[in-house]
């Protein structure tokens, strides 16, 4: 086993290839489950290894897929590929370096659950990487690892691609079946969950790309192998996504729990500290726009989820966005809502108004025509969100503003501050 357990490509040149996966064990684990063990022991083996799901939420694999119903058919498994919460490229490196490696596990998910067909949803801008996963199908086909009777065994089990159009919020499991199934990406209300009404109201296992790319190694050398890494309640390996103002941005594949901000930021393997000598960090986006803000003080926090949710925010994808004291946190709260506000579907109304509201006040703040009470207005409409909309969409804007102003409030207070000492457009 070398260093990496996902990005396996960065040691296996051409692991994109089937001839070079199957050259390294790949497609075992397919062959093992197929032939020695039934659908409840895959789905034990995932349970037992404590696998939670990488695309956010970091619920237990294994206990989603016991969900599933087993006398209602035709089930399904889709694969989340709209990788789209800013900051977060882990999936396109999968898919693109070691696209076997998400093939092989949606098939275990799908033996595991009996269902016969998987759509990959990936999303609209990634046109390049789905060209690479169809060509990595096809070859999966030729193969005989899917289509009628894999292997001899008996189980069919069909495989495509699915183009989104550039939405946000098809992230979100519920809008991305609608939009599988041709409609609007609108999400539905949950419950009930995709596990019992998924796509065209069968069951249905929603699976992020990364999550799925574990479960091959799980079931090649077992639970106990895969608890080896990790923590006790965040076991296994992760992919860290790290950008903004670092020096070396990029994918980095760490065991959960074993290194810290600090590390990933400034440790010589990974991103090799600030992009400019005499700057420090402000601010730690830990899961893209979506979860709280964290200062500086949290640098030392372990990168798993326990931890980060303690130091009061959430792992969520592992997006971590990294702003020095070059940055203006007004602004950078501003150009979140303002991308929240685009990417809301409008269906419910607390998001809708909400983000509408939250930009037009971030509007006049940055244009230096905020006015008093400014920071407690943008806390209120917050408030006034979080917990009450339909997805998570909307809470997830509240993350910016709400943390932003309990982390860096002087920072608002210095912009309402100025507004009221020199009004724009007030003579000199
Ligand atoms: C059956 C129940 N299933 C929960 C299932 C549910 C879903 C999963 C998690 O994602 C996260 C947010 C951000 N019976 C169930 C059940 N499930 N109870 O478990 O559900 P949930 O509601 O906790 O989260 P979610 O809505 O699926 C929201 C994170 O996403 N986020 C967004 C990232 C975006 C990307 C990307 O672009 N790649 O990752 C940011 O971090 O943390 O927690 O499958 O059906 N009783």
């Amino acid at each position: 086993m070398g260093r990496y357990v996902l990005l396996r490509h960065r040691e296996i040149p051409d692991l994109h290839r089937l001839e070079v996966y199957v050259r390294h064990g790949g497609y075992e684990a397919w062959r093992k489950a197929l032939t020695a063990m039934s659908p409840e022991q895959v789905i034990e083996e995932v349970k037992a290894s404590g696998l939670r799901g990488r695309g956010g939420a970091g619920f237990p694999t294994g206990m989603k897929w016991s969900f599933v119903p087993k006398d209602v058919f035709p089930k399904y498994v889709v694969v989340n590929a709209d990788e789209s919460e800013p900051g977060t490229f882990k999936d396109r490196e999968i898919m693109e370096g070691n696209p076997h490696q998400l093939i092989e596990g949606a098939l275990l998910a799908a033996y595991a659950i009996q269902a016969e067909r998987v759509y990959v949803y990936v999303r609209g801008e990634y046109r390049s990487v789905a060209r690479r996963l169809e060509a990595a199908i096809a070859e999966a086909y030729a193969a005989g690892f899917i289509g009628r009777n894999v292997l001899g065994t008996g189980y069919s089990v069909e495989m495509f691609v699915h183009l989104g159009a550039g939405a946000y919020i098809c992230g979100e499991e519920t809008a991305l079946l609608e939009s599988l199934e041709g409609k609007i990406g609108h999400p539905r209300v949950r419950p009930p969950f995709p596990a019992t009404y998924g796509l065209y109201g069968k069951p249905t296992v929603v699976n992020n790309v990364e999550t799925l790319a574990n479960v091959p190694p799980i079931v090649l050398h077992g639970a106990a192998w895969y608890r080896t890494m990790g923590t006790e309640k965040s076991p296994g390996p992760k992919i860290f996504c790290l950008s903004g103002r670092v020096r070396r941005p990029g994918n980095y594949e760490a065991e959960l729990g074993k290194i810290t901000f600090r590390d990933l930021i400034f440790g010589e393997e990974y991103g090799q500290g600030l992009l400019e000598d005499g700057r420090t960090v402000k601010a730690i986006l830990p899961a893209g726009a979506s979860a709280p803000m964290l200062p500086a003080s949290a640098l030392d926090t372990p990168l798993d989820y326990e931890s980060v949710q303690a130091a009061g925010s959430m792992l969520g994808s592992a997006s971590i966005i990294v702003l020095d004291d070059t940055v203006d946190i007004v602004w950078a709260a501003y150009k979140m809502i303002r991308f929240f506000q685009h990417e809301s579907c409008g269906k419910c109304t607390p998001c809708r108004e909400g983000t509408y509201w939250l930009r037009r006040v971030y509007e006049r703040i940055v244009a230096g025509r905020g006015r008093p009470g400014d920071a407690e207005l943008l806390e209120s409409i917050a408030r006034q969100m979080a917990g009450k909309t339909l997805c998570p969409l909307g809470d997830f804007a509240t993350s910016p503003v709400l943390s932003s102003l309990k982390h860096f409030r002087k920072e608002y207070e210095a912009y309402l501050r100025r507004t009221i000492e020199a009004p724009v457009g007030a003579p000199a």
